[in-house]
């Protein structure tokens, strides 16, 4: 496989120039497994490590790579590894919070141009769960898609699809079944050469059956449904790019179990526009949408033209990002007052040595 059919453009080939001149190759992430991965260059599929420099330089985890990422590397064929050297800007990035008390992201995907936000249309169909899917795709800078599979276990579908266009304005909607094959040819217009698309979903929604089936071959296993509450099993445990005929690259992921967002304030409002825009309407403009005149939200309610829910989901949302900006600058501070605590002891340890002979 060449880098182009991998996706690899001319904005990448510029940011590669520096790493050129070191001799580095580029390659493309196909797959990560705690720290490890699978990358693919000119020399085919190697096994790869990063650096240890690029380790210690790195703050967080966004510094890391992630499958999807294009990295410099050297190559050691013969052995069948390399070493992975400098990432690459990313056009686009998945990530979430991590989960728990820790403030730092976890990377799901870069460089994808579509994302397949998959729900089922059994047990597991919440249009607020959707509404969070969709923020978070936003501010990953690709294009969010939402796919309601297993249409052939629902029998109204398209009261489904309109309920969810109504909550992801400018949205494509897409009711689809896996298992029948009704609506896949919507999907396989988004399958163009060089194209990454990436699905998300909580386990059991049938993200690795989509795969299949769009890739027309059983490369992805497959699980049943709990008994008793319907989810998923967790089939899929590791993250991985896959080219299929066509040109197309799918990144089949692990269900999610939530997504918290990462990410500021103003990422909403691709997602929450109609919310905003009656905001703007409120005649204080720190409107809480309390008891204040002139309070358009409030209006808005009354009329039954908002949906509570969506009002709700919209704030809690907000909460959320504007708790972890306050986290995200705690942090910062934190991480800087380390670096001057490091500085400043290199420049002691430095002038002790260097004037140590006239001690
Ligand atoms: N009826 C019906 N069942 C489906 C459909 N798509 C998938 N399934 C079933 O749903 C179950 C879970 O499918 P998977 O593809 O493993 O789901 P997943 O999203 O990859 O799950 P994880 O890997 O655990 O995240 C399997 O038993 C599939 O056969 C569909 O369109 N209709
Ligand atoms: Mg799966
Ligand atoms: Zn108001």
């Amino acid at each position: 496989m060449t880098l182009q059919q991998l996706g690899y453009g001319s904005e990448f080939e510029a940011a590669f120039a520096k790493y050129r001149a070191y001799g580095n190759v580029p390659g493309r992430v196909m797959r990560e497994e705690r720290e490890m991965y699978v990358v693919m260059t000119e020399h085919g599929e190697l096994q790869a490590q990063v650096a240890g420099r690029l380790r210690h330089a790195a703050l967080g985890r966004a510094d890391f790579p992630t499958v999807g990422d294009f990295v410099a590397l050297v190559c050691r064929p013969a052995e069948g590894n390399a070493t992975i050297h400098g990432v690459l800007p990313r056009k686009s990035c998945i990530s979430r919070k991590i989960a728990g008390a820790t403030t730092d992201e976890q990377l799901l995907a870069a460089n994808v141009d579509t994302v397949f936000l998959v729900s089922g249309l059994d047990g597991d169909y919440n249009p607020r769960r959707i509404e969070r899917y969709v923020a978070a795709a936003w501010e990953s800078g690709a294009r969010p898609v939402i796919i309601l599979n297993k249409a052939d276990l629902c029998d109204d579908p398209e009261s489904r699809v309109a309920e969810v266009e109504s909550v992801a304005p400018g949205v494509a909607v897409h009711a689809v079944s896996a298992v029948d094959g009704r609506g896949m040819d919507a999907l396989r217009a988004y399958l163009l050469p060089g194209q990454t698309i990436v699905f998300l979903g909580s386990s059991g929604v049938g993200k690795s059956t989509l795969t299949n089936a769009l890739a027309g071959a059983d490369l992805q296993d497959t699980g049943g449904l709990r008994r008793g509450d319907g989810h998923g099993r967790h089939t899929t445990t590791s993250r991985q790019l896959i080219p299929i005929a066509g040109g197309a690259l799918l990144i089949d992921t692990p269900g999610l179990r939530a997504i918290t967002l990462w990410g500021e304030e103003g990422d909403l409002s691709n997602t929450f526009d109609d919310i905003e825009q009656v905001i703007a309407r409120c005649r204080f403009s720190d409107c809480q949408h309390r008891a204040e005149p002139g309070c358009a939200v409030r209006e808005v309610l009354s009329q039954g033209t908002l949906d509570p829910g969506r009002l709700e989901n919209y704030r809690k949302l907000q909460r959320e990002l504007r708790h972890l900006e306050g986290r995200q600058n705690q942090r910062a501070r934190l991480e800087e007052r380390a670096r001057g605590k490091q500085i400043r002891q290199f420049t002691r340890n430095r002038e002790k040595n260097r004037y140590s002979h006239l001690a």
